[in-house]
């Protein structure tokens, strides 16, 4: 549909994303809105086969197989990551993808077109509630490749978070979102499956100072720092707090973002480095939440700040409103203070 022919308020993904652009190059503005084009295409891909998953035999459960993290790989997540893998092998716009699902980041093949940038992604993040129908999400970011020589280890990758120059995510939920960053405001689009586009929902999320909503895995309480369980006694203790916690990391981080309040996921002694992805899951995310007005921690330093050692590293995460991460970094400083 010719854009003319829009109403005045339906701004697509496309359109949107070379408004954008003030602090690129002509050359990078196009390259960009390329490859958020890409991501759109993979994310609706993505999305009608979550939709029509329970429908097609042998589209659920598990492939047998267990990934880099040891954990279980569940039919989507190979799908998925095919999909990002197959809308930018031809793009001749990355030279390489990295994602949680691959040992090693995907080299495009010599005979394919080499373009300059890399996507690093969670394909589904969360994807034990695709067998219960809940949501599920994709995390993404772009990073610019650095120098020639494509070192199959990516050491180039192994940078602070503030390389990144574009994230986002897609979240699978009664509608399909999208939220991306390109460095200036954080935007939302909405699927409109009888078009096929992304349509403007909100620009320039920002997210309240403080919110009601803790989300963690109480689950966990006893595997925690004395800090984190002093911390959630708090917030028992005080009205005003909701818990609200889904599994997914998509949607508890898109209910903050939207209402306030912090996402929690601390070290634990079996896991002192937590379990999110810092590369393409954690990193993304502090990236957005930064550019909504909000912070994004370690609990004792900044994520973005953070030099990972190895493509998969982890890293504990605190997220949200600036008020509600503060508070839970004065937890751990004091008890480290008293240690
Ligand atoms: P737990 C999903 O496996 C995931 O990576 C994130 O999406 C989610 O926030 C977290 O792990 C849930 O982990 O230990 O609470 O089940």
């Amino acid at each position: 549909i010719p854009e003319y022919s829009l109403d005045r308020d339906c701004t697509t993904l496309s359109r949107h994303v070379l408004q954008q652009f003030s602090t690129f190059t002509a050359a990078e503005a196009q390259d960009i809105s390329a490859i958020m084009n890409r991501i759109a295409l993979a994310a609706k891909l993505i999305s009608r086969r979550l939709s029509r998953a329970g429908l097609m035999a042998g589209a659920l459960g598990f492939t047998g197989e267990t990934n880099v993290q040891g954990e279980s790989v569940k039919k989507m997540d190979v799908y998925a990551n095919e999909v990002f893998i197959s809308v930018f092998k031809q793009s001749g716009l990355v030279c390489r993808l990295a994602s949680e699902e691959m040992e090693q980041p995907y080299y495009i093949p010599e005979n394919c077109p080499i373009g300059r940038y890399t996507l690093l992604y969670d394909p589904i993040d969360g994807s034990s509630n695709v067998d219960i129908n809940l949501n599920v999400g994709s995390i993404f970011a772009i990073r610019q490749q650095e120098g020639d020589d494509f070192d199959p280890q990516a050491k180039d990758l192994l940078q602070h978070g503030d390389k990144q120059i574009a994230a986002g995510y897609i979240l699978y939920g009664p509608s399909t979102i999208l939220v991306y960053s390109l460095g200036k405001g954080v935007h939302s689009f909405i699927l409109d499956p009888s078009l096929g586009e992304f349509i403007l929902a909100e620009e320039n999320i920002t997210i309240p100072q403080h919110g009601p909503v803790y989300s963690v895995n109480e689950g966990n309480y006893w595997q925690w720092e004395e800090s984190i369980r002093e911390y959630i006694r708090y917030v028992h203790r005080h009205d005003g707090y909701t818990a609200r916690y889904s599994g997914a990391l998509v949607g508890d981080f898109h209910r903050i973002l939207m209402q306030g309040g912090v996402f929690l996921y601390p070290g634990t002694n079996k896991n002192p480095e937590g379990k999110l992805r810092l590369l393409y899951e954690s990193a993304p995310l502090a990236f957005l939440m930064e550019k909504a007005n909000g912070k994004a921690s370690t609990g004792t330093e900044r994520l973005l700040d953070i030099v990972p050692k190895k493509l998969h590293a982890r890293t504990p995460l605190f997220i949200g409103s600036k008020e509600d991460v503060e508070l839970v970094e004065s937890f751990i400083a004091d008890w480290m203070r008293r240690k």
